[in-house]
């Protein structure tokens, strides 16, 4: 016991006995059991091969889908206190669409470049696949994301509070590849990007955007996008709100100024305290939340844990993540597992031992820009009530005396 105490590198200093609460409860090798199952026979045949895999059937972990009276106009969310590391499984990335995923035939589908170019271009599948590609790790984040975080009855568990974000390994075609194979006009200064669902979801994208890192991706962590993802083709805009990721895209249009859909007027707008609104707030603002131990999960008693959680930054890489066990009155540095990658989920951890009291857990992170995480009193002065996008206050989870968590 005291080996592997020291093995895992707790850091407890006094030396004081501690039951680790993720270790066996029983010594093996006392009770007679080591020898028992080192003799334990596999003499059943398993599965078959098959061609296309399925997870474990014990497995439950599932996307909360909302029971709403107009399903094709809704979301789910990821369980994100039930995955792992840094990439969202396909099945389980959030879903949010406002006209159900379309049914598209890949060898149908066609890309359309045009507006102030000088040679307009329509691509299929196949053409774009002919052309230099890039894989990159990035979320995608809807902009209402967390945004019942803004008042004071905040959510009970992470898949209801940040749910509505997913990180995968996209692959696809930089868009400034095609853009310049079009022959932008030196006027073009925005450009319009229309999806093929029958609410034609169109938004107006910054050229300089489109110029960077946007990607016309076709793949999703290794296989074909997924249609609730946008198959065969989505935009993506690294960092930007989810929103302005259109999927299913089939038309992109260059102009010298912006459109101003119905998609970036009467929604994805932010109202301030003053009446004013915000349009085109596009980057999703630095972001962490604790995912274990968090709301809706029970811890087995006083003991050894580890804390982990995720952040993430529209506008670079997560630079820091601090944890407080006390409410915030003090913090500690976490562990930033590599890969840090820029608009990337970035996994955090930091080993605990939580001694059976009640206690208030709570994360806060920086991006590479200097920006800090706001509390809810901070984000509200700046933003005032009105609001419910981009909302990325700290999150704090309470450990009651039982083990129980919960919402603060
Ligand atoms: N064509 C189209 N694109 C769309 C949408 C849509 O309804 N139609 N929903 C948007 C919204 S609001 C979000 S948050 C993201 C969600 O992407 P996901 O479903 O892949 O998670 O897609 C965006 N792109
Ligand atoms: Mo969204």
């Amino acid at each position: 016991m005291k080996d592997r105490r020291n093995f895992l590198g707790f850091g407890l200093a006094t030396g004081a006995a501690v039951t680790l609460t993720y270790c066996a409860s029983e010594p093996a090798a006392k009770s007679g059991a080591a020898a028992a199952l080192e003799d334990e026979g596999r003499d059943q045949l398993g599965k078959v091969v098959t061609a296309y895999g399925e997870r474990s059937t014990f497995e439950k972990t599932a996307r909360l889908v909302p029971d709403t009276k107009t399903p094709a106009t809704s979301s789910s969310r990821t369980p994100l206190a039930d995955t792992y590391g840094i990439i969202t499984p396909n099945a389980l990335h959030f879903e949010r669409h406002h006209a159900g995923v379309p049914k598209i035939d890949p060898a149908e589908h066609k890309l359309l470049i045009h507006g102030m170019v000088d040679r307009p271009l329509v691509f299929t599948l196949d053409d774009l696949k002919r052309l230099p590609s890039v894989s990159r790790v990035h979320f995608v984040e809807c902009a209402g994301n967390t945004g019942g975080e803004w008042g004071l009855k905040t959510a009970p568990d992470v898949t209801r509070s940040h749910g509505l974000a997913s990180c995968s390994e996209w692959t696809g075609v930089s868009l400034k590849l095609l853009l310049e194979e079009a022959g932008v006009q030196k006027a073009a200064q925005w450009l319009l990007a229309e999806g093929a669902d029958a609410c034609k979801m169109a938004r107006s994208v910054p050229i300089s955007k489109a110029m960077d890192d946007a990607m016309i991706a076709y793949a999703q962590n290794g296989e074909a996008i997924r249609p609730e993802q946008g198959y065969p083709l989505r935009l993506l805009l690294p960092g930007y709100e989810g929103n302005i990721n259109v999927k299913w895209l089939r038309r992109i249009k260059v102009s010298d100024q912006p459109f101003y859909t119905k998609d970036e007027t009467s929604k994805y707008t932010e109202l301030l305290a003053d009446g004013k609104a915000m349009i085109f707030t596009l980057p999703m603002d630095a972001k962490s939340v604790i995912t274990r131990p968090s709301g809706g999960q029970k811890l087995k008693g006083p003991g050894a844990l580890e804390i982990t959680g995720l952040a993430w930054s529209g506008r670079g890489k997560i630079t820091k993540v601090e944890v407080s066990t006390d409410g915030g009155a003090t913090w500690k540095p976490a562990q930033l597992q590599d890969p840090v990658l820029t608009k990337a989920f970035t996994r955090f951890r930091l080993p605990w031992t939580w001694d059976g009291t009640e206690v208030q857990l709570v994360s806060r992170c920086w991006d590479e820009t200097g920006y800090q995480q706001p509390t809810r009193e901070e984000l509200v002065a700046v933003r005032g009530m009105n609001s419910n996008y981009h909302c990325n206050v700290r999150k704090t989870w309470k450990i009651a005396a039982d083990g129980s968590v919960t919402n603060a």
